[in-house]
């Protein structure tokens, strides 16, 4: 069995992605479901970095978070910062609508890792893609039916454990996961 680590999150689908990627690594990530205050602030790292340090007396160490979002760049970067209000009030289908026939359908995904042992961590991964026109596949969560990384055909959610291969996840947990490793 692999060295035990904790992820604090709210969200089952990122859960079973770090625990997956977690594995490949040799890490087993143990869920704490435990209820936070997000600062708000654009910046996602500075956002991440607060909700660690808010956490860290009560928790110890050895445990991480992620902030993750989604940047579209004709909408300004819009969601970014505030992804999980955007769609938990107009979802995928109103993001399609917002974007409406833009030419422009760049986007990127940002995910940013925050982990404490003592001392703050923080670690980054970024994939580009495009906003799709229509919703496409049942896997994944959240705006998976929408994307599609940069490089291919399908969107998220239609890639299946394939985007633990190429997700801004699979990116930060990437560099998380060997420094950990190499024991910091
Ligand atoms: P926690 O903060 O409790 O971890 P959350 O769902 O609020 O859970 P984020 O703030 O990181 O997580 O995510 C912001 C939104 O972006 C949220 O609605 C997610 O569903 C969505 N999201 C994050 N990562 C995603 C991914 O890999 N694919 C699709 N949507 C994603």
């Amino acid at each position: 069995m692999g060295k035990r680590i904790r992820l604090v999150t709210s969200n089952k689908g990122k859960y079973l992605e770090f625990k997956r990627i977690g594995t490949t690594f040799g890490f087993e990530i143990e869920l704490v479901e435990t209820s936070y205050r997000e600062i708000q602030s654009d910046d996602l790292e500075e956002i991440a970095l607060e909700s660690c340090r808010r956490l860290a007396p009560s928790l110890g160490r050895g445990f991480f978070l992620e902030d993750a979002a989604l940047f579209i760049d004709s909408l300004g970067g819009f969601p970014g910062p505030y992804s999980s209000y955007v769609y938990s009030t107009i979802g995928n289908e109103g993001i399609l609508r917002l974007l409406g026939d833009y030419q422009n359908r760049e986007a990127r995904f940002i995910s940013v890792i925050s982990y404490y042992d003592g001392e703050f961590h923080i670690f980054k991964g970024e994939v580009p893609g495009m906003i799709s026109e229509a919703e496409r596949g049942r896997g994944g969560f959240g705006f998976d039916p929408i994307f599609i990384p940069l490089g291919y055909q399908r969107t998220f959610a239609e890639m299946g454990t394939e985007k633990d291969q190429v997700s801004h996840r699979a990116r930060s947990s990437e560099i998380f996961f060997r420094t950990l490793k190499q024991g910091m």
